[in-house]
C-alpha cells in the first residue's frame, strides 16, 4: 500500500444545516438539511469527504448508526479497492436490504473512498473517470418552491438569471392545476424565451393528469417535465413519454443500477436523473451511467461530488445546482457563465470549513 490509502479511521457526524426559509415541494416540506457527514482518514494522511442526508432527525440518527456499523467492514482496508469494499458493504446489508438507508450509508463511505483514491493518484476525480469536459451545464434548483406567490416566483426567477444561470427548475403539483399553469407562465415570462425551464411535479399527478398538464404547459417550452407520476409507475412513464412532446425526466427516487436499467429498457425517460446516495455511491453510479448509454443522464443534487461525474463522462449533462452544503465548504463551487467547473485539485477538491462543521453539529 505504497499510496498510503489504508483506511485508519472513519468519523460520521450529524450536521443540521438550517435553511433561510423552509422548502416546499409537492412531496414534503423541508425545514433544514440534516446530514450525515463522513470523513475517512488514511495511513497516508488523506481525508476523504462525502455525505448523505435525510429529512427528519430520527432518520439521520439511524443513518449514522448504520454508517458506523459499515465502517467496521472498511477500516484497515485499502480505500482504492472501492469495488472490493462496495461488495463487502453490500453483502453486510444483504439481510436488511440494499435500498433505503443501506444505500445511503454505503454511498457516503464509497464516495469517500473515491476521494481518497483520486487524492492518492494526484488527479481530480473527473479526470480519473474519463476527463470528457472541463465544465458542465447547470440549472438553478435552489428556488421557485411551491410556497412562493406568483410575484415572488417571477422575482426569484429574474434574480437567478441575473446571477448568471441559463436554466432554472421550478416546482409544480399544487392541488389547483390552473394555478400550476399560471405559475409556469409567470416564470417563463420573467426569464424570457432563451433561458431553459424545467418543471418538477414531485410525483403529484396521475397518468391522465400528466398528459393533460403536459398539454397545458406546452406553450411554455419546457426543457423537461420531472417526476410527474409516482416513480414506480414505469409503464405509465413509458406510455406518457410516447404521447408527450415534452421530454420526460425521472430517476432520482430509484435505487441502485438495476432500477435505472429498467427505466431505460422500458423507454420510460428522455433524461435519467440518478441520485448519488440512492445509487449507493460513486462506484455504482458510474455503472448506472454506462447502463443508460443511449439516454442522457443528469445527476440529482450532490453537485460537489456529481459535477465530477458529469465532467468525466460524455453523456452526463445538466448537473443540478443545489447549494445546500455550500455553507460547509472553505471555497464555494465554481460557477462560471452558467456552468459548473469541477475542482482541479486531487480528489473531489472539497475542503471543509472546520468552523462550519462545528457550528452545524448537533
Ligand atoms: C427535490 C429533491 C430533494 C428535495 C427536494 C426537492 C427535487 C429535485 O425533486 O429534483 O431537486
Ligand atoms: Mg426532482
Amino acid at each position: 500500500m505504497a499510496a498510503g490509502t489504508r483506511i485508519t479511521d472513519l468519523s460520521a457526524d450529524f450536521l443540521s444545516i438550517p435553511l433561510d426559509r423552509p422548502l416546499v415541494t409537492a412531496a414534503f416540506p423541508i425545514p433544514a438539511i440534516d446530514t450525515a457527514l463522513v470523513r475517512m482518514h488514511t495511513s497516508g494522511g488523506h481525508t476523504g469527504v462525502a455525505w448523505s442526508f435525510a429529512f427528519g432527525r430520527g432518520k439521520v440518527a439511524a443513518l449514522l448508526r448504520l454508517i458506523e456499523d459499515l465502517a467496521e467492514f472498511v477500516i484497515g482496508e485499502d480505500a482504492s479497492h472501492n469495488e472490493r469494499l462496495w461488495a463487502r458493504m453490500s453483502s453486510a446489508v444483504g439481510f436488511i436490504g440494499r435500498q433505503g438507508l443501506s444505500a445511503l450509508a454505503m454511498s457516503a463511505i464509497d464516495t469517500a473512498c473515491w476521494d481518497v483514491k483520486a487524492q492518492a493518484a494526484g488527479l481530480p476525480v473527473y479526470r480519473l473517470l474519463g476527463g470528457y469536459r472541463d465544465s458542465v451545464e447547470t440549472y438553478a434548483s435552489q428556488g421557485l418552491w411551491l410556497d412562493r406567490s406568483r410575484d415572488e416566483l417571477a422575482e426569484e426567477a429574474r434574480s437567478l438569471v441575473e446571477q448568471g444561470f441559463r436554466a432554472v427548475k421550478m416546482r409544480a403539483g399544487l392541488p389547483d392545476e390552473d394555478e400550476d399553469v399560471a405559475r409556469v407562465g409567470a416564470v417563463r415570462e420573467a426569464i424570457g424565451p432563451d433561458v431553459k425551464l424545467m418543471v418538477d411535479a414531485n410525483q403529484a399527478w396521475d397518468f391522465k393528469q400528466t398528459l393533460r398538464m403536459a398539454d397545458r404547459l406546452a406553450p411554455y417550452d419546457l426543457f423537461w417535465l420531472e417526476e410527474p407520476m409516482p416513480y414506480t409507475w414505469v409503464e405509465s412513464y413509458a406510455s406518457a413519454r410516447s404521447a408527450m412532446a415534452t421530454p420526460l425526466c425521472t430517476g432520482e427516487s430509484n435505487y441502485l443500477r438495476g432500477e435505472l436499467r429498467t427505466l431505460v429498457a422500458r423507454g420510460a425517460a428522455d433524461y435519467v436523473m440518478p441520485d448519488l446516495m440512492r445509487m449507493g455511491g460513486m462506484t455504482e453510479l458510474v455503472k448506472a451511467v454506462h447502463l443508460c448509454e443511449n439516454v442522457p443522464v443528469t445527476p440529482h443534487l450532490f453537485m460537489e461530488h456529481s459535477v465530477h461525474l458529469a465532467a468525466g463522462l460524455p453523456h452526463v449533462v445538466w448537473q443540478e445546482f443545489q447549494p445546500w452544503w455550500q455553507p460547509l465548504l472553505e471555497e464555494p463551487v465554481r460557477l462560471v457563465g452558467g456552468r459548473l467547473e469541477p475542482s482541479q485539485e486531487p480528489g473531489f477538491g472539497i475542503r471543509l470549513s472546520g468552523e462550519a462543521v462545528k457550528r452545524f453539529a448537533l
